[in-house]
């Protein structure tokens, strides 16, 4: 559940009442989920396909424009407060502020003339579990600045974007597309496939009967920022580059066996992946346009496979985690996202899901012991504005 109520009481409490606690001037309130990836991982920097979904977990941000050119931030959920000038040159040092700075950043660029804020900000997307609580951050503000200083000028993709070039010039993480995507563009009850080189999408309701979808947080905590994360990319980039293409998409089979042995065993392997992966979104949508979710869980259970070996993104609690899903029949089991700790997405049938659920969580804290936990997901709205009662 979004605490809406609790970041208006703490906004009031920090920044005080301008007037009318009722009105809607009062303040404005903005969300941006996080999001699962059906399949498709680590090919949306190689120009390829994704699967992404908006969750309901988000952030959720209240703000107001104070009249000044200084913002001043709390995010309640970590109780860490920052106050910057829009217009410093360096911005704020914490990387938890430089997301909001690199938004008003980029904002400002692109011809949005941001002033400043006062803002509390909090929300229910877990912390490292690989379901981008930082694209859901740089989205809700974006969409909320666009609407208050732009008028909501600059459509969906653009504010995408925004939140990508944040993460590259202000992060230092050199990601692809697909979290800021799915986060802009999410709509309940649907998956969406995004053609990560053309920027064409569409929406695929997600109603598999008689399957669900549960995430199992390792609680290893995936971190992206100073994670091998860039390596991976460069390495796709250094094939894509001898392979004479743009992207990994547009490198086939035949041409990285041809160019394998200048290649090293690491860089092979890792392309290896990527266009296996490409092959393998294909496979899905071909499965779920006759409701073949057998398939689809087959797929992701060699995408698993591939992000364990070949591109070397997975840990043992989550190899664990996978190779348990398997053991209790669960349909498809995989690392999502980034890697490096954070969730395993499974696709799971309705009858299997309580042995799973509860064997899991036993052997996983028999094993480590720490506890694992269950996240069914629910397929929300993308980036918007929300209202209350009092409003
Ligand atoms: C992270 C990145 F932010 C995405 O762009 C994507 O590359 C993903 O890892 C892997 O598919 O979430």
């Amino acid at each position: 559940m979004i605490p809406t109520a609790i970041l208006i009481n703490a906004f009031q409490q920090r920044f005080g009442c301008k007037g009318n606690p009722d009105s809607s001037e009062e303040f404005y309130i903005y969300a941006a989920p996080g999001r699962v990836n059906l399949i498709g991982e680590h090919t949306d920097y190689n120009g390829g396909f994704v699967f992404p979904g908006a969750v309901e977990q988000s952030i959720v941000a209240v703000l107001r424009p104070n009249g000044s050119n200084q913002i001043h931030a709390y995010a309640h959920d970590l109780d860490l407060q920052a106050s910057f000038a829009i217009d410093d040159p360096d911005g704020p040092k914490p990387l938890h502020f430089r997301y909001i700075y690199g938004v008003v950043r980029e904002l400002l660029s692109a011809g949005i003339e941001v002033k400043g804020f006062d803002v509390v900000y909090g929300g229910d997307v877990p912390l490292g579990a690989g379901m981008s609580s930082s694209a859901a951050l740089e989205c809700c503000f974006a969409t909320a600045l666009n609407d208050i200083y732009g008028q909501g000028r600059l459509d969906r993709m653009t504010l995408a974007r925004i939140g990508q070039a944040t993460e590259h010039k202000y992060v230092g993480v050199m990601c692809g597309i697909m979290d800021q995507f799915a986060s802009m563009h999410g709509r309940e009850g649907s998956l969406m496939r995004l053609d990560c080189r053309s920027g064409e999408f569409a929406y695929f309701p997600w109603h598999p009967q008689g399957y669900r979808l549960v995430l199992v947080n390792s609680c290893v905590k995936h971190e992206l920022v100073g994670s091998p994360y860039n390596d991976r990319r460069m390495s796709c980039e250094r094939v894509a580059q001898l392979a004479g293409v743009e992207t990994l998409r547009d490198c086939s089979w035949q041409q990285l066996e041809t160019l394998r042995p200048q290649l090293s065993d690491e860089d092979y392997r890792r392309a290896r992946y990527v266009l296996g992966e490409t092959d393998r979104v294909m496979a899905v949508c071909e499965a779920l346009e006759r409701d073949d979710y057998e398939t689809v869980g087959q797929q992701m259970y060699l995408t698993h496979e591939g992000l364990r070996r070949d591109y070397e993104v997975s840990c043992d609690e989550i190899d664990f985690l996978v190779d348990e899903a398997r053991r209790c029949g669960v349909t498809g089991s995989r690392i999502m996202g980034g890697g490096f700790g954070g969730c395993t997405i499974n696709l799971v049938r309705d009858e299997v899901y309580d042995t799973f659920a509860a064997a899991v969580q036993e052997r996983y804290s028999e094993r480590f012991g720490v506890a694992c936990q269950l996240i069914p997901v629910v397929i929300g709205d993308g980036a918007r504005r929300i209202t209350t009662d009092k409003q």
